[in-house]
């Protein structure tokens, strides 16, 4: 078996106000943005159970005489990412949640009809929300599934008067393949599936003949179980693998993976321990070529931490928000569009 590398960016550098190219300090610029520079990075090697993990400085990671290996994965992590559905990823984008469910685990039964779903997001809209995220099923651990045609008929309403009346980017958080197709057929832009086109056979191949951006989220098997003491073996570099695979499954399925976001997938088979380790390590998955996203909002990880109920994680959400976005997350899939916009001014003002 040959050695796996990952290299994690770490070390932000603030833009130098007023400086032009050529003062800057060398820098690992990720995924193709000018605000986006880091002075090194740690270099993950694993092979097996043995895992080595060194610091490289900018200059030695960009120096022509590196490991090839090593040159083409900073050629891949910081190479400009490619728009979805029309949205630059340039910046962080805010993802607003719609949960047309009378069972979210935090917002079940507040937008469950399709007029206050539709009021709902044009209010996350007018806040500032890029992308509307409208699902019909939840997904929080231990929930049960949700039939194909009451899937549908929670969600397929709000998404059609929406693309009618909104100029956001519309995603549906879905894991069947015929939700997805009846949802682009009703204007759905972005099929974002918590089971990164696992659960349904057919999604891959959907997915594919659709041609709309896919979110590959990581998961660790299904929501009713998911909880069930999950393990791995490094849990940054294995959900980091999970993904890698699935972005292979899916260009061979013809999905290009320009055509790709990755999720870490917080909460979904992870322990409070395994969450703040993929909060510390975002900026790795930029290795992955793709945009990488980031759903931690109003969380129990957060509850775990400090006690709070889910009505009460939205300091907690901002704080994992502006991880996020220091680590170069390009979209944020939360509960609080104003509030987080507000919190990632600030932050962008300085950093941005
Ligand atoms: N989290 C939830 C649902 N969909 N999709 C992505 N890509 N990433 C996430 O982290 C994510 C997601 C769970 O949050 P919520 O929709 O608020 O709850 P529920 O599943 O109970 O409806």
């Amino acid at each position: 078996m040959t050695a796996s590398l990952y290299i994690r960016p770490v070390g932000r550098i603030a833009p130098p106000a007023g400086a032009g190219e050529r003062e800057q300090a060398p820098a690992i610029a990720a995924a193709g943005r000018v605000d986006l520079r880091f002075a090194g990075a740690e270099v993950i090697e694993r092979d097996g159970a043995s895992v080595r993990r060194g610091f490289m400085s900018a200059i030695e990671l960009l120096d022509s005489s590196a490991d090839p290996h090593l040159q083409a994965l900073v050629q891949r992590l910081s190479q400009p990412r490619v728009a979805i559905a029309g949205l630059a990823l340039d910046r962080p984008r805010l993802m607003g949640v719609i949960n047309v469910t009378p069972d979210s685990f935090s917002d079940g039964g507040r937008y469950d009809t399709t007029d206050a779903a539709i009021e709902h997001a044009l209010r996350l809209e007018a806040e500032g929300a890029d992308i509307l995220d409208i699902g019909g099923e939840s997904t929080r651990p231990g929930a049960d599934p949700v039939h194909l045609e009451e899937e549908c008929r929670r969600v397929l309403p709000v998404i059609a008067a929406l693309a009618k009346r909104s100029r956001a980017r519309l995603s549906v958080d879905t894991r069947k393949a015929e939700v997805m197709r009846r949802a682009a057929g009703e204007g759905a832009h972005i099929i974002n599936d918590v089971s990164a086109l696992t659960h349904d056979p057919r999604s891959l191949s959907t997915a594919a003949e659709l041609g709309l951006p896919v979110i590959l989220m990581h998961a660790l098997g299904d929501p009713r179980t998911m909880q069930d003491k999950p393990a791995y073996d490094d849990v940054v570099l294995d959900v980091y693998d999970m993904l890698e695979a699935r972005i292979e499954a899916c260009e061979r399925a013809g999905i290009a993976r320009a055509r790709l976001v990755v999720d870490p997938g917080i909460g979904f088979g992870k322990t409070l321990a395994h969450n703040l380790a993929l909060l510390g390590s975002l900026s790795v998955f930029h290795g992955l070529g793709c945009g990488v996203m980031l759903g931690a909002s109003r969380k129990s990880f957060i509850g775990k931490l400090t006690g709070a109920e889910a009505g009460d994680r939205l300091p907690g959400s901002l704080a994992a928000a502006l991880l996020g976005a220091a680590q170069g997350v390009q979209i944020l899939r939360v509960h609080d569009v104003a509030a987080t916009r507000q919190a990632l001014a600030v932050w962008e003002g300085a950093l941005g």
